[in-house]
């Protein structure tokens, strides 16, 4: 019997998933994808994403490697830096840590934007409504008034005053395209994305090769633990990240278990 076998497949609460289950996190990470979807809230590619990224994190081990560490420190450096961080959000990132963007942009004062690979006004009300019942004050992504350049209508969306103003953005769990062409316009780009290979990492200053719910409470740690530190040491931080090693780190760990 596979490690799957022992839970119910239909957990109506995640409560109800029994914290000591070998498998706890990616269990947990499923049912919250399922919900996202019944709620409205996640794509239905959503759950096609979601099966990658497991399969990349079962081979990583499933914990947070020293590389992935260094990037989240990096990137609490960089947030704390900025003069307008932004944090995007889509529909598995608001099924997944709604409440831990909403205390990350809280520690380092940025603002949460709703962008939309399948952007719908309702799925856009409803992620929204979503961060706000887990703590977000104010959600952009809604007024559209802007466009990111060299990208199709639908997913170039974003607020004048959110992601297109901004001098560093934490994109989780992008398409390439979209990540690229945040690059284009010049953005310190931090991306959470479990394949290493994946473009959007490949094209990030800060590639954070890690399970979003891992990542996302470890960098708030840190920037916490740097919140007090000056301007110096922040850029330390910043330039003594290596994104090739981290990257190669990754790669090796996935492919030789090292
Ligand atoms: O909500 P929308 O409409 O904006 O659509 C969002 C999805 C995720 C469907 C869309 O952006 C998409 O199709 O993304 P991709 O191209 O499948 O890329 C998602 C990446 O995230 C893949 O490389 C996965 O390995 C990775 N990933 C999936 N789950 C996690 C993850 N990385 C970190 N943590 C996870 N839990």
């Amino acid at each position: 019997m596979s490690d799957y076998d022992t839970v119910s497949a239909d957990v109506e609460h995640e409560e109800e998933i029994p914290e000591d289950h070998p498998r706890y996190q990616d269990l947990l990470t499923r049912h919250r994808i399922e919900k996202g979807v019944e709620n409205g809230i996640t794509h239905l590619q959503g759950m096609h994403a979601e099966g990658r990224g497991s399969a990349f994190d079962y081979l990583l081990g499933e914990e947070t490697i020293p590389t992935a560490d260094d990037a989240e420190r990096a990137a609490a450096a960089h947030l704390l830096l900025a003069d307008h961080p932004v944090l995007s959000i889509n529909g598995n990132v608001a099924a997944l840590v709604p409440g831990e963007m909403a205390t990350l942009a809280d520690v380092v004062d940025a603002d949460l934007e709703v962008n939309l690979f399948n952007r719908t006004p309702e799925r856009m009300e409803t992620i929204a409504e979503h961060l706000r019942e887990h703590g977000a004050t104010d959600v952009k992504g809604l007024e559209a008034d802007a466009r990111i350049p060299n990208l199709d209508h639908q997913r170039a969306k974003v607020d004048e005053d959110g992601i297109y103003a901004a001098d560093v953005v934490l994109v989780p769990l992008e398409d390439g395209d979209r990540a690229e062409a945040l690059e284009g316009m010049g953005k310190t780009e931090i991306v959470i994305d479990l394949n290493p290979l994946s473009r959007s990492p490949q094209v990030a200053d800060v590639p954070i090769v890690d399970n979003i719910i891992r990542a996302i409470p470890n960098v708030t740690d840190h920037a916490r633990e740097l919140a007090d530190a000056d301007e110096k040491r922040l850029r330390e931080i910043v330039d003594e990240f290596d994104r090739e090693t981290a990257l190669e780190a990754a790669e090796e760990r996935i492919r030789n278990g090292f």
